[in-house]
């Protein structure tokens, strides 16, 4: 039992979301984390990993224990002010993997086979009057993940069946069957197509920068499915505007709900709406996961998906 008006959510969540909320609890609403927490004692959160909430908030909630955020990803947390103050948190890994990985496959091919260029060649007519430039073939390439946890791990076993190699990098070597590149740097030079799938930290701010770029080089590609902070993004403009790199698929960025409008004028860029976790079914499993966590919480349990902090 979750006790009534114990818990504030944070921010927007759409419909069938919600309706999973409804039917589990009863928090009190607050749509803006930067306006003043309502009268309550409050001592839980649940919030979506797109909602941001600041210090400033948890600060006014001092019966405050636990935060739940509906999303793998908890960047949008005030980690160490949590940690100080000894408050839990949860977020809902694993239950995304297959929405995040499809729309990763999704991306790769809408990329490099031109599909978005050539609906739009299509549309236009010009079907009859030429001919499309030739794209590029998978198999036989080398594909780098950055990041091989939990949805890097899915997304490179999706891969195999395309006849590619698989390296990886990130912080330490993994027990999977893939060539481990420590360097970045290395992973890039290799890569044909190098995937972002890391979490977003302090030490993957802008981890994707100049010299990474210009290592992947003008015939590879670059898919961002973690979070915008982790490329440098006027350095990505400039490769894609100046042909450093082949082309990039872009489902996160700086500033979402407003990328950069720039991106918007590029031919070599298939750009998604932050939407690796959007599908029905999965908004729902991640709901359901949330709630588990603020139940077990309220429950004296275990919880079920910690964040480490
Ligand atoms: C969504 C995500 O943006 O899980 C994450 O970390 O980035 C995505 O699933 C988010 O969860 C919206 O609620």
């Amino acid at each position: 039992m979750i006790p009534v008006n114990s818990v504030l959510q944070v921010g927007f969540f759409p419909d069938l979301m919600q309706a999973e909320i409804q039917h589990r609890l009863s928090p009190v609403s607050l749509l803006d984390p930067n306006a003043a927490v309502p009268a309550g004692d409050f001592n839980a959160i649940l919030v979506r990993s797109n909602t941001t909430i600041p210090e400033s908030l948890v600060r006014q909630m001092p019966s405050l224990r636990l935060v739940a955020t509906c999303g793998v990803g908890y960047d949008n947390l005030p980690l160490s002010y949590l940690k100080e103050h000894g408050i839990r948190a949860t977020n809902t890994p694993g239950v995304l993997n297959d929405a995040v990985c499809e729309l990763a496959i999704g991306m790769l091919f809408g990329l490099i086979r031109q599909i978005p260029q050539s609906q739009a060649f299509l549309k236009s007519g010009a079907w009859s009057k030429g001919l499309l430039p030739l794209t590029t073939t998978l198999a036989g390439k080398k594909v780098g993940i950055l990041g091989m946890g939990r949805i890097g791990q899915d997304l490179a076993k999706r891969l195999e069946p395309f006849k590619v190699e698989i390296l990886y990098s990130g912080p330490s070597k993994k027990n999977v069957p893939y060539r481990y590149l420590p360097n970045l740097s290395e992973l890039a030079q290799e890569s044909d197509v190098l995937f972002l799938v890391c979490p977003a930290s302090p030490a993957t701010n802008k981890i994707i920068n100049t010299q990474i770029l210009e290592a992947l080089g003008p015939e590879s590609y670059l898919i961002n499915i973690a979070r915008g902070s982790v490329v440098d993004e006027a350095a990505l403009l400039y490769a894609l505007q100046h042909k450093r790199i082949a082309g990039a698929a872009l489902d996160v960025f700086d500033n979402e709900p407003n990328p950069n409008p720039e991106f918007f004028n590029l031919d070599n860029l298939l750009m998604t709406p932050h939407i690796g976790s959007s599908t029905a079914e999965t908004r729902v499993a991640m709901t359901k996961l949330a709630v588990d966590n603020l139940e077990a919480f309220f429950n004296q349990q275990p919880l079920l998906t910690e964040v480490p902090n």
